[in-house]
């Protein structure tokens, strides 16, 4: 591409913006989006050259009315979830040629007018993953959402070796280098944990930057008890192949897309289900195993579990935050039973902030 003139450009900044816009698009897997669609893709198209969607065998016409909104369609015939669509679209955007693409809901819960604001921090540090984060806003955020968003972060900020303030929020810049780097076997909503927690666990930044919480009319797609058991599944499975090898390694980074041992379990639906299932089921004693080779190796003074003595606090707050999972359960279900019958009990809002802390300096 010839370079531009500087004269008729306003800054270096500008410039920029513009050059690499060209290599940003926005991706959009799409579940019977069809009244929220349009606006969605118009908006992204006035800051990208190109908007690709997955439609994921709606019911509904989101197909038609996101090709005459201008989006390059990706047709799936049978409903297969979100994280399928996001792997299809990351194939695309590759063979198109991308360098990075941002990843949007269908449903309007995210502002197109916010995608420079992914740009520019895509333009200071083109490597980091750019993460959208509600929590400026949480009060729009609905309670019970936010607690489970606010327990999930703390595992899964420990599976990426840094502190992720939201790891739920859909609308993120991904450089496609990191994505090229790892294998996706998750489906479904787990699929943006699994991203985060592997690239995190090369070596990547994932940085954040605020956006407006939306919470409109439309209804969610996810179920607050099965995609959260399946994400905490996923999660608890993935920290115990972590640990195992930091307990015998000084590098906190234990991800490689060739070399995987927690991969190697998915290579299998069955291989994968038994493994999530043993590793569920031992969630409480684990990390007291864990917890009681780093107190010895800390005596012999070993330099393993770097991740966790980066953190500057010992690692009883950690086994201690797992031990509290049940009880978390159990408490949070007697407030749902017990709160629509007119008692105000907020027990697990305080439990989450005492067990749950911020480990992380930054
Ligand atoms: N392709 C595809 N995308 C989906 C599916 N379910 C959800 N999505 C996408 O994921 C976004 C977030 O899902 P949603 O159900 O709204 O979850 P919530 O916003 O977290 O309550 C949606 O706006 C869609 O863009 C699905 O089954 N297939
Ligand atoms: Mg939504």
């Amino acid at each position: 591409m010839p370079f531009p003139p500087r004269n008729i450009l306003k800054s270096i900044e500008e410039y920029l913006e513009k050059t690499t816009s060209k290599r940003i698009c926005v991706i959009i897997p799409a579940y019977n989006a069809a009244s929220t669609i349009a606006s969605v893709i118009k908006g992204a198209l006035k800051y990208v050259p190109e908007v690709i969607v997955a439609d994921d065998g709606s019911e509904d016409n989101t197909s038609e009315i996101a090709k005459s909104a201008g989006a390059d369609v990706i047709k799936i015939t049978n409903n297969k979830g979100k994280g399928n669509a996001l792997k299809l679209l990351f194939a695309k955007a590759m063979e198109k040629g991308c360098d990075a693409v941002i990843s949007m809901d269908a449903d309007a819960q995210h502002d197109p007018e916010e995608i420079p604001s992914f740009m520019r921090a895509h333009i200071e540090r083109p490597d980091d993953i750019i993460v959208g984060s509600r929590m400026s806003e949480k009060e729009k955020i609905p309670r019970a959402r936010y607690n489970s968003m606010h327990v999930a972060r703390f595992y899964i900020s420990l599976g990426a070796n840094q502190f992720i303030e939201d790891t739920q929020c859909g609308f993120r810049l991904y450089p496609l280098r990191v994505i090229r780097n790892m294998n996706l076997f998750t489906e479904r909503y787990v699929t943006e944990t699994e991203i985060l927690m592997k690239a995190g666990d090369m070596g990547t930044t994932i940085r954040f930057i605020n956006i407006r919480a939306i919470y409109n009319e439309g209804g969610s797609h996810f179920k607050a008890v099965t995609d959260v058991a399946k994400i905490t599944a996923y999660v608890i499975s993935y920290i115990t192949v972590k640990w195992l090898i930091e307990g015998l390694s000084s590098n906190p980074c234990t991800y490689n897309k060739d070399n995987s041992i927690r991969d190697f379990f998915s290579k299998t639906k069955t291989g994968d289900f038994i493994f999530q299932t043993i590793t569920a089921v031992t969630t409480l004693p684990i990390p007291v195993f864990f917890y009681i080779e780093y107190v010895i190796s800390s005596l012999l003074g070993w330099n393993n579990f770097m991740s966790m003595r980066k953190l500057n606090k010992s690692f009883f707050p950690i086994t201690l935050a797992t031990q509290m999972l049940p009880v978390l359960l159990v408490v949070s279900i007697a407030e749902k039973l017990l709160n629509p019958l007119g008692f105000r009990i907020r027990f697990v809002d305080r439990l989450i902030l005492q067990f749950y802390p911020h480990l992380w300096d930054s």
